[in-house]
């Protein structure tokens, strides 16, 4: 018997439509094989989309994929992911759910302040599949510590536990700790632990249990392309199993090629890093290849007088599938007259820009009591400030009438403000 464990699809993620269509052909690909190879079920440990009403068009691919698989006899067990969801709103995933198109094997007894696990047997093998979803805000945590661990631990059979968290003894990563659960956490006794959430590969045993974390399919976001680039590999495992685990294989999903590429500005003229930008690019082989270039330090000029957009298009011209050129971390001496911050990723530097403005900001003394609690509230809490913020981003549906947009984010920062009603 075997199965494959998928995650962090991440479907409908990225803007740039390209890198769109290669994150939903990663998983394209991987549904194929696990089709090819006749396994016998699926397991996906979140994110399986990007946000929680993501574009249609993947949605359908997708969907159509899954029940493709379902066709050839092949179930799908799907925990949610951070990303599936929004507290008050009604998401994709959950629209998908109702059809039956997959499993959701995450119901729990509740008694008194202990969850006990509930066991979803696979009819085809007989598979003991449970899981516990991701929620936003690390509100997880403290699930995990009301598990009850006698129930689930003497439970016989084969046993895989689904989750969304990383494991703080197997993960390096220092920015990736807060979404990290110590291991002891997680009750014992289970054949596999199918782990999401964390963007890179982790393959670990214990005892004689599997912790396996395949990392995304394809990848969110720059930061992501720049670990494959790197040598960090993609993809998913096909897991073969009797009474217990036999093999584990990793399936390497790659679809496309990618390069990148780290140029130092500190103290070039906006010319001289132009020139060192064309020779950079001019020196790559870059036909069909993702090309990531990275700038970073100090340039002793203005921004506006390189020409990024001739870069980009000569890049194209040579065949390039995707150019990225990162300027997140090129600072200016004209943005030192305002506020400097620095960062490496977009949510690192929204960060401290909003963590700058928090610290000097003065709420309108006019202001109602209501207002001035939750401005103390926001202050206080950097996590829900940044929730808020991310709230506030929320695009319009196309079709969706403004006073129905209004409403959604209305009820979104709500949520994430713990207010109820209007
Ligand atoms: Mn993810």
């Amino acid at each position: 018997m075997k199965f494959a464990h998928i995650t962090d699809c991440h479907i409908g993620a990225w803007r740039n439509p390209k890198l769109r269509d290669l994150n939903l052909k990663a998983f394209e690909n991987a549904i194929l094989h696990c089709i090819d190879s006749t396994v016998d079920f699926i397991v996906i440990s979140g994110d399986f989309f990007d946000t929680n009403i993501p574009h249609l068009g993947p949605v359908k691919k997708a969907v159509e994929l899954l029940q493709l698989a379902k066709s050839h006899g092949i179930q799908t067990y799907m925990i949610y992911g951070s990303h599936d969801f929004a507290m008050t709103n009604i998401s994709m995933i959950d629209i998908l759910h109702s059809t039956a198109l997959f499993i959701k094997p995450t119901g729990f007894e509740k008694n008194g302040d202990v969850l006990k696990l509930q066991f979803f047997t696979d009819a085809k093998t007989g598979a003991k599949i449970t899981g516990i979803s991701g929620r936003k805000m690390g509100l997880d945590a403290e699930l995990y510590e009301k598990l009850d661990r006698t129930g689930v631990e003497s439970e016989d059979g084969f046993k895989i536990l689904l989750l969304h968290k990383g494991i703080r003894e197997f993960t390096t990563d220092i920015s990736l700790i807060k979404d990290c659960i110590p291991l002891q956490y997680l009750p014992t006794g289970f054949d596999y632990y199918g782990g999401g959430h964390i963007h890179k590969r982790i393959e670990e045993t214990v005892g004689e249990s599997r912790v396996v974390y395949p990392g995304p399919l394809f990848g969110t976001n720059y930061e992501d392309l720049e670990l494959t680039a790197k040598g960090e590999r993609r993809g998913f495992y096909i897991v073969d199993f009797d009474k217990k685990i036999t093999s584990c294989d990793f399936i390497e999903t790659n679809v496309a090629d990618i390069v990148v590429r780290d140029l130092q500005a500190d103290g070039l003229s906006p010319a001289e890093l132009e020139r060192k930008l064309a020779q950079t690019a001019s020196s790559l082989d870059v036909k069909d290849k993702i090309i990531l270039i990275k700038v970073t330090g100090n340039l002793n000029g203005k921004r506006s007088e390189i020409d990024f957009g001739k870069i980009t298009a000569s890049l194209y011209a040579r065949g390039a599938l995707v150019p990225i050129l990162n300027t997140n971390s090129l600072t200016t001496p004209e943005d030192r007259g305002s506020l400097e911050v620095r960062g490496t990723s977009k949510a690192e530097i929204e960060g401290s820009i909003l963590k700058e403005y928090v610290r000097t900001f003065k709420v309108d003394p006019t202001a109602s009591t209501a207002v001035k609690e939750n401005i103390a509230k926001l202050c206080k809490d950097e996590e829900m400030a940044l929730k808020l913020l991310e709230t506030f981003k929320t695009e319009k549906i196309e079709n969706e009438t403004v006073a129905i947009y209004d409403d959604r984010v209305a009820a979104m920062a709500k949520s994430v403000l713990s207010l109820d009603g209007d």
